[in-house]
């Protein structure tokens, strides 16, 4: 399928190239792979050759994790956070028809963030923000998640209405016991998805969608183990205090999954899942992603293309449902607004 669009791929900039850390990757597949990732994140004119082999016509690009959430300094977070922005910009703005950003925030000062959300927004024409997970306030145990003290930034969101990114950042060190013994377990291959699972959850009992809601948070890499669990949890917490009194959010976390959520197929190609994903979220709420410099773009496209499915939900999670939800006025889309049939 050509024209798709992508939104969970990868860049890195001169200020911000010391951010990033695939400390849970390496070891175990020598140092090759983070080298080759290394290079392919600042290499923004390759990215461009990634989508042309890959089908890829449009993508929203973003700073690779943990980025500015792991600078503790919140002066210095706002600095890279703006630095980082401008940066990416002067690339967006020269491929304007292949590229958009999503901002990097610096959660440490919401009230900051909620700022650099606007300029990056009004002046970049960025698409949102990607936060990837809890942000580093102290010492390496001092954090903030994003459902403490962060509502100026939320509010400031749902005003402009963007999309947030939640994209993964590994365990704390104290919340790696589990995993002992097994460092290649910290990063991408399984600390990724509980960390980030259990801050989705978080959100959803925080009562975020109750003061907002028209909020839209994406999850990658299928959903990060969430539709699969989302009824057990659901199940347990009808048993528990949390179904019926004492809690803090007006509904059920099924409620705000099917209202406040959106999925993307990055870094996990598997269709079984897919299909199961479509059918707990709806077609509507699953957007196409790789995960590149981390995957290879041309395998997740090629996956993609060769999925046996529906050729409506198909191009909806290829292309369509991106370009509503971060209201892309690209290719044929933007003929039909020029021509005033878009609703
Ligand atoms: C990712 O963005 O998903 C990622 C990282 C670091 C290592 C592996 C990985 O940010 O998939
Ligand atoms: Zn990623």
């Amino acid at each position: 399928m050509d024209g798709k669009v992508a939104v969970e791929e990868h860049a890195t900039t001169k200020a911000n190239n010391a951010l990033w850390d695939a400390a849970g990757e390496d070891d175990r597949n020598g140092h090759a792979y983070a080298q080759s990732v290394a290079a392919r994140l600042i290499d923004l004119d390759g990215h461009l050759r990634e989508m042309d082999r890959s089908g890829v016509e449009f993508t929203i690009l973003s700073l690779t994790a943990p980025g500015v959430q792991s600078v503790a300094d919140a002066g210095r977070a706002i600095d890279l956070a703006r630095s980082a922005n401008d940066e990416l910009a002067i690339h967006v703005r020269r491929h304007a028809d292949r590229l958009s950003a999503f901002a990097a925030v610096p959660m440490q000062a919401p009230e900051a963030a909620a700022v650099e959300l606007d300029r990056a927004v009004g002046e970049h024409g960025f698409r949102g923000a990607l936060i990837n997970g809890y942000s580093t306030v102290g010492g390496e145990e001092d954090v903030k998640y994003l459902d403490e003290g962060a509502d100026v930034f939320w509010a400031k969101a749902a005003e402009l209405d963007v999309p947030v990114y939640l994209h993964p950042r590994e365990p704390l060190p104290s919340q790696r016991r589990a995993m002992q013994g097994y460092p290649e377990l910290v990063g991408s291959a399984w600390g990724f998805g509980y960390e980030t699972a259990t801050h989705a959850v978080r959100l959803m009992l925080s009562g975020l969608f109750d003061r907002h809601p028209t909020l839209q948070i994406i999850v990658g890499h299928l959903g990060e183990g969430l539709p699969f669990l989302l009824p057990r949890l659901q199940h347990r917490l009808d048993a528990q205090r949390e179904g019926t009194r004492g809690a803090k959010a007006l509904h059920r976390p099924s409620y705000y999954f099917g209202r406040n959520f959106w999925l993307t197929t990055s870094g996990h190609f598997h269709a079984r899942q897919l299909t199961s994903v479509i059918e707990e979220i709806g077609w509507e709420r699953v957007l196409f992603s790789t995960d590149y410099p981390f995957e290879e773009m041309t395998q997740g496209a090629r996956w993609f293309d060769d999925l046996a499915m529906d050729t409506g939900q198909k191009y909806a999670i290829g292309r369509g449902n991106a370009v509503e939800l971060f209201k892309l006025g690209i290719g044929r889309e933007a003929e039909r607004l020029a021509r005033g049939f878009a609703s």
